[in-house]
């Protein structure tokens, strides 16, 4: 909730979308039993993927199947079970997985007001490649290796840079101050959700103050730069489809 009545830093518009937690409004989807689910950026705006926050409550479980699209599920609080494709794994905050196509899966034992970020593709298979298989993964485990040169703005990179991967997922962190090195404009597009700290992002011509919490979509092109601010570091998860080419070659 906002302190001032009818006013929010939510923004959308057909290039980018800030979305920012006093206007979230939870829905409840096929599959997600006591569950609340917030579509933060669906093709419903206009992007070619799906955001969500998914937030157990007593008793909540997900179960479903990828079908041809895939999932990367990220634990933002609390713990619950997977069943990935018939593999189990305990997820705590800070674990992912990744689904393929044409899995089955279940998230189970989940303490209330466990919290899961989830994003959603249509899988573009690579012609020759062999199948994806899941991918269970712990942040903490991954190198933060700075970006460009620069040691004051790291990226972990959570799933395998190899071309049979049509998504990536990385985390970002700045300490305050640092920026993006220069304002990027490119044909993947992003969904992001600040995980700590504040700062300014440029999105298109706007410049827009950001904050723990805050989800923004980015369409193709959409020019984009971040500096950090305040007093920790700033770090935000951002999904960004690659290795595809427009027209298949
Ligand atoms: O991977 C990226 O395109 C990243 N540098 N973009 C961003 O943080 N807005
Ligand atoms: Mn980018």
């Amino acid at each position: 909730m906002n302190d001032l009545f009818g006013f929010t830093r939510t923004v959308v518009k057909p290039s980018y979308a800030l979305l920012t937690p006093d206007g979230f409004v939870g829905s409840q989807l096929p599959g997600w039993r006591n569950c609340t689910v917030v579509v933060n950026i669906s093709p419903a705006m206009g992007a070619q993927f799906v955001q969500l926050q998914i937030t157990f409550g007593t008793g909540g479980t997900g179960a479903g199947q990828t079908d041809d699209t895939e999932l990367f599920v990220y634990v933002l609080e609390g713990k619950c079970t997977g069943n990935i494709g018939g593999k189990k794994a305990s997820l705590v905050a800070g674990s992912y997985v990744f689904l393929p196509p044409e899995t089955e899966f279940q998230f189970d034992g989940a303490a209330v007001g466990t919290k899961l970020l989830v994003f959603q593709k249509p899988f573009e298979p690579l012609a020759g490649a062999g199948k994806l298989s899941p991918i269970i993964g712990q942040q903490k485990k991954i190198p933060g290796r700075p970006f460009l040169g620069n040691d004051k703005a790291r990226l972990q990179v959570l799933l395998p840079d190899q071309p049979e991967f049509d998504l990536a997922v990385n985390i970002f962190t700045y300490q305050p101050g640092a920026t993006l090195p220069f304002v990027e404009s490119h044909i993947m597009e992003h969904g992001l959700l600040m995980l700590a700290g504040q700062g300014i992002y440029r999105l298109d011509a706007d410049w827009h103050p950001v904050k723990a919490g805050d989800v923004i979509w980015m369409a193709p092109y959409c020019p984009q730069w971040f500096v950090a601010m305040g007093d920790t570091p700033a770090s935000y998860i951002y999904y960004k489809d690659v290795n595809r080419a427009p027209l298949g070659i």
